[in-house]
């Protein structure tokens, strides 16, 4: 069997220190180069700043590696790196992308979203149109980390997703209106995994990285998806 040209995950939420992640990267880099997407959520990044790249320094430096043995590496920006910028492209080796990336694999279209988007969560959308938008980075720029953060994290506490009883649900006409036009789907956000066909389209749920454990999709030359799972001790 060949190996894979394509890894795609999502959802790691890496805080620094030790984490499967870390030695998933390293298997990478002794296989041969391939592109990896990382769909978003992997870190918070909810500054621009140096201390998110010293606090992240074990999962950028292992990124940046993969990247000089001649692999592809693309981020796609999840809710916790909506305002990540430069730094984060520096710092991880990759090229960011928002709000999807697709990409071409055997023949078929791939199209690579971090899944926030497909929720049935207007309040959610406006949040995130707020962080996205010019006067709250120029905002965020002109304020000290400490406050930014502080910022940040009242309005992660606020955020719809995060409160208590609130059930995250696909809204099943953004899912159809991402699905078309593209042979797969690749999304993640909601931390579970399924494969399901919607039309002529493959939508996979990558899944998240919880304790020990890690999930994501590996393609192929012939355009076949395949998702994997694996616990570390
Ligand atoms: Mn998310």
């Amino acid at each position: 069997m060949t190996a894979p040209q394509l890894y795609v995950a999502g959802d790691i939420h890496y805080a620094g220190g030790s984490h499967p992640i870390l030695a998933w990267l390293d298997e990478l880099a002794q296989r041969p180069p391939a592109r990896l997407v990382l769909l978003g959520d992997v870190v918070e990044w909810w500054v621009d700043s140096g201390g998110c790249c010293a606090r992240y320094a074990p999962l950028l430096d292992r990124l940046r590696a993969l990247r000089a043995r001649r692999w592809t590496l693309d981020i796609v920006r999840g809710n916790r790196e909506l305002i990540a910028g430069r730094r984060f492209a520096v710092a991880s080796g990759a090229r960011l992308h928002w709000p999807r990336l697709e990409l071409a694999l055997g023949g078929r279209r791939i199209r690579i979203e971090h899944g926030d988007r497909l929720l049935d969560d207007p309040l959610y959308r406006g949040w995130s149109a707020l962080a996205r938008s010019l006067p709250f980075r120029v905002w965020s720029s002109l304020h000290p980390p400490a406050l930014q953060e502080a910022v940040a994290r009242w309005l992660r506490r606020h955020s719809a997703g995060r409160r208590p009883g609130r059930r995250i649900r696909l809204d099943p006409r953004r899912l159809a209106a991402s699905a078309r036009g593209v042979d797969a789907l690749l999304f993640g956000h909601i931390h579970a995994c399924w494969r399901r066909q919607l039309g002529a389209c493959e939508c996979i749920l990558v899944g998240d990285w919880p304790a020990g454990e890690g999930r994501w999709v590996e393609g192929y030359a012939d355009g076949r998806l395949a998702p994997r799972r694996r616990r570390w001790p």
